[in-house]
């Protein structure tokens, strides 16, 4: 008896605390894939990531020069503008802080670009300050290439289109430029507890 129960009970969903889920989403224990184009499969001998735009010298790291930076695991939950949250995911990665920090700049905004050609925009105070990281981990597995593998954004406190997969490079911009989804009638800024989901919002 105990035994049955105790089976049911673990099928369920477990209790979610509501206060952790913004205003017009639900949790999801599934992780879905959202890319708005093929996924591309870049092996790490071919990848590198860069700081370009706005800087006194641009920097870029090999995959293995990356893999040396120190790292972080941080366990966040990330919200898709479709409505759907994940709570405690966990990655591992760079922070933007540890990154930043090797370029000389006074632009205040950038714009994130990846394989495949996808770009978010971001404000620089919005990924200072221990809020954003380049992950190449998943659950302390190698992140999948559907998810952004090898390496993408984690930019937890803001909608997970801002969270580019596929992330190649960061380019430092004195004004604002939309990407590829806020040129397309989202959000600018995409704070999912002030539900800005789109444009207006
Ligand atoms: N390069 C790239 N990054 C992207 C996207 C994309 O289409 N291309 N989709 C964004 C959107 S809209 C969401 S909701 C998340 C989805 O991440 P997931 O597929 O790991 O759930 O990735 C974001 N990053
Ligand atoms: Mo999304």
């Amino acid at each position: 008896m105990a035994r049955i129960s105790r089976r049911l009970r673990g099928r369920r969903r477990r209790e979610v605390d509501p206060a952790r889920v913004p205003p017009g989403q639900y949790v999801v224990d599934d992780f879905p894939v959202l890319s708005a184009g093929p996924t591309p499969r870049t092996a790490p001998e071919q990848w590198s990531f860069q700081i370009d735009g706005a800087v006194a010298e641009p920097i870029t790291w090999t995959w293995e020069q990356f893999r040396a930076m120190p790292s972080q695991t941080i366990t966040v939950d990330i919200h898709c503008v479709t409505k759907w949250s994940k709570l405690d995911t966990a990655w591992t990665g760079v922070s933007l802080d540890a990154l930043l920090e090797r370029v000389e700049t006074e632009a205040d905004h950038l714009t994130a670009w990846c394989d495949g050609g996808y770009t978010t925009n971001l404000a620089l105070e919005d990924v200072a300050g221990g809020k954003a990281w380049v992950v190449y981990e998943f659950g302390g597995e190698p992140l999948a290439a559907e998810h952004g593998g090898p390496a993408r954004l984690l930019v937890p406190d803001l909608y997970l289109w801002k969270s580019a997969k596929w992330v190649r490079g960061l380019t430092l911009t004195p004004q604002d430029e939309p990407g590829f989804w806020e040129a397309a009638g989202y959000h600018n800024h995409g704070d999912p507890w002030k539900e800005q989901r789109y444009s207006g919002d």
